[in-house]
């Protein structure tokens, strides 16, 4: 909806730029307005950011045209009528905040403070505080006498909103601190959502009829205004701690902190949630490998982070760098890319996937998005294409996010300019023109077309082929196409008996690479049991199971003649798993398969069965953090597996053994507190050996 306070005003005499400025502004100051004040944007950051972009080089190019209304020349922030307006006593500063790459961000950050602090390049690296950067709002709250008395948000850093009926709600908030907590202190921190509770919360709005939320820092600022304290409740929040307002005087007994290091201990001692990530970095390249640590783990965290933050450590130091306008010169955030940005859908196309299910899948105006130009998203099956209410030519809000599946998120809001169809599934196969089905009670709609089916032959042999199945490097996408749709492969044992003048002969192959596969395809044969399991593409059976299969049955004529009982009888295999399995292999085709790629020369490493309960580290939970000297993650996962340990991604008073190596971080920290045994490479080892 357009509202008349927002709308340019563009007389016919301006000059193309002062026009383009304004529509700028104007786009902007709306987008604001809907993320600010009505917590319902229409676009994604990423996109407020470009046009934000947008707008300030343009008023760099043309300074005469910058108004003192511009949204570049105001902080931003709105107090909403109906929340009590909140002075800070002390203000909330912002954090001046950089998009850029990698070591450019820290390293030019880490230039400017030693060039204001006057260092020369001999002395000893600046020490730092790396933090997450939450995706969430900033929030202010005052504990008087060991009470909570007020939380305020930050509003434009001198005047915030009352929203003490809500922040009350959220449990991870003490009401009151320890004796030990000085009178009067105001703690800094964001609130935010995590991840799971999002999910679960948009999973009730949908059951009730309601409106569904976009995204997790809009679910929580809209939670944190809800004037209603018991709606608010039932929103789930969480809080993270990360600096102080105003606090007693020294003199008057308040706390005295030399570092940002001590302030976070002492804030989480006092009961407040601190960020186990946060962790001590010298000189610009901890900071880098901090930034890019974080990179890498930012898709598994529990909750959202759009960066990072580095923060000079020594108080005293912060003190002499002091302030530019609102932003402390200590401290910056660096940003990782956006992983949601706005393009439009130019068609949708349905894709065959290895077990014949059907996806739409959005065609889309290219777009730099999470790293990567994206293309194509997935809009998963028809009901959640239905449920975005997506068509072609619409603008939709596209989603990639670490290595998961570019998505499409939804449609941004808005009329459309002329009708277009709605898309409807395609009644037979587009690949093999058999019939698709759909299962009672199932979402997704199926080719019944099987291994007739040329897409889902393609698909099981890029599952064979993969890196964690058959492993048979220079098997990819583009090869598989032509040899299927050339005919040069009919079915997966087939593979075997492609030749070196065959395989020559096709695109982008030469004698050389020829020579390449047909040696990766000799070395193939020779695997474990449990990559063979896998690689022949059971239903629910993932790379675990496979594992699982080949451990306890050791044999693959086990594995095949086992019924569901006997199935059932491994670890972790329920029901639903034991009868995929044997259906499976009670199929006469499938079978058939197995016995052609033995014959073909294929030999899976058996073993004498082994009970979990045999192995030595079985029932042990081990969980691996930091670089080893020698191993890589994957090895000394497979070494432990080996061995009847289970691997796990996070530290709890379950964990058995802790791997820690070079660069270990919050995991490693973690099993110290909660006294989880700690070893390196030579102590894993000798555990390994049995003398752990
Ligand atoms: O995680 C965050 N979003 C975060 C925000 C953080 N880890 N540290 C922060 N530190 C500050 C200063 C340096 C001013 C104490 C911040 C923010 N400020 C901040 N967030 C929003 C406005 C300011």
């Amino acid at each position: 909806m357009q509202s008349d306070l927002f709308s340019a005003q563009t007389p016919a005499d301006k000059a193309p730029e002062a026009i383009k400025i304004e529509n700028l502004r104007a786009q902007l100051n709306r987008w604001a307005h809907e993320y600010y004040v009505l917590d319902a944007p229409s676009v994604p950051d990423g996109e407020y950011d470009r046009v934000y972009q947008q707008l300030e080089a343009l008023e760099a190019a043309h300074p005469e045209l910058v108004t003192p209304d511009s949204p570049t020349q105001r902080v931003l922030g709105s107090v909403l009528p109906g929340l009590a307006p909140v002075r800070h006593a002390v203000p909330m500063l912002s954090i001046r905040t950089e998009t850029d790459t990698e070591a450019t961000g820290a390293q030019a950050f880490d230039a400017r403070i030693r060039r204001e602090l006057g260092l020369a390049q001999a002395d000893p690296p600046v020490e730092y505080i790396a933090e997450p950067k939450f995706d969430g709002l900033a929030m202010s709250l005052r504990y008087e006498g060991g009470q909570l008395v007020q939380a305020a948000t930050r509003g434009d850093g001198e005047v915030g909103e009352d929203v003490t009926h809500a922040i009350r709600t959220i449990r991870q908030i003490p009401l009151r601190l320890p004796a030990d907590a000085p009178p009067l202190l105001e703690v800094r921190g964001e609130v935010y959502m995590r991840g799971a509770d999002f999910e679960r919360l948009n999973q009730r709005q949908q059951a009730a009829g309601e409106k569904l939320f976009v995204n997790p820092r809009n679910a929580a600022a809209g939670a944190v205004r809800q004037l209603d304290a018991r709606i608010a409740a039932q929103r789930p929040l969480s809080f993270f701690a990360y600096g102080l307002g105003e606090v007693t005087p020294q003199q008057q007994g308040g706390p005295r902190f030399e570092t940002h290091h001590a302030l976070l201990q002492q804030l989480r001692q006092w009961g407040f949630p601190v960020a186990a990530e946060a962790r001590i970095a010298h000189g610009a390249a901890e900071l880098v490998a901090f930034h890019r640590e974080m990179g890498e783990r930012r898709a598994a965290l529990p909750y959202g982070i759009d960066g990072v933050v580095y923060k000079v450590n020594s108080l005293a130091l912060q003190r002499q760098l002091g302030f530019v306008t609102r932003e402390p010169r200590w401290a910056v955030a660096h940003k990782y890319p956006p992983q949601e940005m706005v393009t439009t859908v130019q068609a949708i196309d349905v894709q065959v996937g290895r077990t014949g299910k059907l996806t739409p899948v959005a065609r889309l105006a290219p777009v730099f998005v999470g790293g990567a130009t994206v293309t194509n998203a997935t809009l998963h099956n028809l009901f959640e294409l239905r449920r975005k209410r997506v068509r072609v030519g619409d603008a939709v809000i596209v989603r990639r996010a670490g290595d998961v599946i570019p998505e499409v998120v939804g449609r941004v809001p808005g009329e459309r300019a002329h009708y277009v169809p709605n898309f409807h599934m395609p009644e037979a196969c587009p690949v093999c023109a058999s019939a698709v089905v759909r299962e009672p009670g199932e979402i997704e709609h199926r080719c019944s077309g099987g291994l007739f089916c040329a897409a889902q032959r393609k698909q099981a042999l890029l599952h064979f082929a993969s890196r964690k199945a058959m492993d048979i490097e220079g098997l990819g996408e583009k090869l598989v196409d032509q040899l299927v749709d050339g005919a040069l492969l009919h079915s997966l044992p087939e593979v075997y008996a492609l030749d070196v003048e065959q395989l020559a002969r096709l695109d982008r192959m030469g004698e050389k690479s020829a020579q390449n596969l047909r040696a990766a395809l000799e070395k193939s044969k020779h695997t474990s049991l449990a990559r063979f399991v896998y690689a022949l593409g059971i239903r629910n059976v993932g790379e675990a199971t496979a594992k699982d299969l080949a451990r306890h049955f050791g044999r693959l004529g086990a594995v095949m003649d086992a019924d569901t009982d006997a199935l059932m009888q491994v670890p972790d295999i329920g029901p639903i798993v034991a009868e995929s399995i044997h259906t499976f292999f009670a199929q006469p085709h499938n079978r058939e398969v197995v016995q052609a790629l033995l014959d073909a020369g294929v030999q899976p490493l058996e073993t004498d069965p082994l009970p979990a309960s045999a192995l030595p580290l079985a029932g042990k939970t081990v969980v691996l953090t930091g670089t080893l000297p020698t191993l890589s993650r994957d090895e000394a996962q497979a070494l432990l597996e080996s061995a009847g340990a289970k691997v796990s991604g996070s530290v709890s008073k379950k964990t058995h053994y802790v791997v820690a190596g070079a660069e270990a971080g919050s995991k490693l920290t973690k099993a110290q507190a909660l006294g989880v045994a700690v070893l390196d490479e030579a102590g894993l080892r000798a555990l390994l050996a049995g003398q752990g």
